[in-house]
C-alpha cells in the first residue's frame, strides 16, 4: 500500500457489520448537490457497539454499549488537495491565517495575536514530559498552506491530509462540501471495522507480522524517530491498510475532528442501558477543569497522529480520544466528513 495511490474501491464491499440494514441510494440521501458519494464514501450500516475501553487511559472507560444509526463516512482523511478546492471556490481564510482578536484573549501579548498556528517541533535530546511546551511551539506564519512554519508549502504534500484546521474551518468546509462531521460513536463505530473490541483497527497485535498498520511514531518521542514506518510526518492518504470497512488512516496519519462536545464518557453511559446516537455534551460543560478561567470549549478528536509513541501516548487505538479547543489548530489534526441518510 506504501507509496501507491488509493484505488477507487466499489462501495458494495462486504461489510463486516453482522447487522445490515436495506443501503439507501446515495442521491436519495444527501440530494442532488453531493459530488461523490459512490466514489468516495462508504456505507456503515448501523448497529449496536461496544465503545471505549476499560484497558487504557482513564477517559476511555467505562466502555459501553451505544447504538448508532447508518450513515456514509470519508474513506480517508479529508486532503490538502480537497480543501484547496474549497478554498479556491470560496476564497475561505483559515483561522491560523488571521490575527486573533484582542477581545477574544483578555490580556493575551500582542505576539500571540499574529496569525499562526501550533507546530511539533522535535527536541535534541531527552527533555521534561510533563510540559509539552517542550515540543508544540506555536508558529507565526504556520497554517494549512506552510504546515510546518512560513517557508515550507505543500509541495509534495496534495495527498496528505490538511491540517491547521480549527473547529471554524472545519464547519466552513462541510457547508461547502455539504456534508458534517461523525459524532464521536459513529467514528468509533467506522474505527473499528467489524472488529468487536479489538485493541487496534486491525486486530489485537500493534504489529501484525512485523508490519506497521498505521503511521505512528517510533523511537524515543520527542526527540528520535526511527522512522520504521517510513513517515516522520504526515503520509499521503492511503499508505497504510485500510480497515474492515475500506477506511484508511483511521488511527495515526492525523487525528480527527468530530463533533461531539467532550465530555467523560461516564456521563453518556450507565451500566442498565444502551445509549443510541448519542451526540456529546454541552459546549459549556466542555471547558479545561485545568485552567477554569479559559472559556474555550472543546470537542472531541479520534484516531492518534503520526506523533504518537508507545512511550508516550498510546492513542493509535479507535477507542482513545482527546479533548481539542475549538480555536486550536495543529500540524497533526485534520478531519473526514460524513453523510447522514435523510430521516
Ligand atoms: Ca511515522
Ligand atoms: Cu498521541
Amino acid at each position: 500500500m506504501r507509496g501507491t495511490t488509493v484505488a477507487p474501491l466499489p462501495i458494495d464491499m462486504p461489510l463486516l457489520n453482522e447487522q445490515t440494514t436495506t443501503m439507501p441510494s446515495a442521491r436519495e440521501a444527501v440530494g442532488a448537490r453531493q459530488r461523490d458519494v459512490t466514489d468516495e464514501m462508504v456505507w456503515i450500516a448501523g448497529g449496536t457497539f461496544r465503545m471505549g475501553s476499560d484497558n487504557h487511559y482513564a477517559e476511555e472507560a467505562p466502555a459501553h454499549d451505544v447504538k448508532v444509526d447508518g450513515f456514509y463516512i470519508e474513506r480517508h482523511p479529508v486532503t490538502n488537495a480537497q480543501f484547496e478546492q474549497f478554498v479556491h471556490a470560496t476564497s475561505y481564510v483559515t483561522l491560523a491565517e488571521r490575527p486573533a482578536n484582542p477581545d477574544d484573549y483578555p490580556g493575551a501579548e500582542v505576539e500571540l495575536l499574529e496569525p499562526a498556528s501550533v507546530v511539533f517541533q522535535p527536541t535534541s535530546g531527552p527533555v521534561d514530559m510533563r510540559n509539552p511546551y517542550n515540543w508544540w511551539k506555536y508558529v507565526s506564519g504556520a497554517n494549512w498552506r506552510h504546515p510546518y512554519g512560513p517557508d515550507s508549502s505543500l509541495d509534495g504534500l496534495s495527498q496528505h491530509p490538511v491540517v491547521h484546521v480549527a473547529y471554524e474551518d472545519v464547519v466552513a468546509y462541510l457547508r461547502w462540501a455539504d456534508k458534517t462531521l461523525p459524532s464521536e460513536a459513529e467514528w468509533e463505530l467506522a474505527a473499528r471495522g467489524g472488529l468487536a473490541g479489538a485493541e487496534y483497527v486491525w486486530g489485537d497485535a500493534f504489529t501484525p507480522d512485523g508490519v506497521f498498520m498505521a503511521n505512528t511514531w517510533q523511537g524515543d518521542f520527542p526527540s528520535s524517530n526511527s522512522l520504521e514506518d517510513g513517515y516522520a510526518a504526515t503520509s499521503p492518504v492511503g499508505s497504510f491498510p485500510p480497515n474492515g470497512f475500506g477506511l484508511y488512516d483511521m488511527v495515526g496519519n492525523v487525528w480527527e475532528w468530530t463533533n461531539d462536545w467532550y465530555q467523560a464518557h461516564a456521563r453518556n453511559s450507565s451500566a442498565c442501558c444502551e445509549t443510541r446516537n448519542p451526540r456529546g455534551g454541552a459546549a459549556d460543560s466542555s471547558y479545561d477543569p485545568r485552567t477554569p478561567h479559559v472559556r474555550i470549549p472543546r470537542k472531541v478528536i479520534k484516531g492518534g497522529s503520526f506523533l504518537c509513541a508507545p512511550s508516550y501516548c498510546r492513542r493509535y487505538r479507535p477507542a482513545a480520544r482527546m479533548a481539542q479547543p475549538v480555536d486550536t489548530s495543529a500540524c497533526h489534526v485534520g478531519f473526514r466528513c460524513v453523510v447522514r441518510p435523510a430521516a
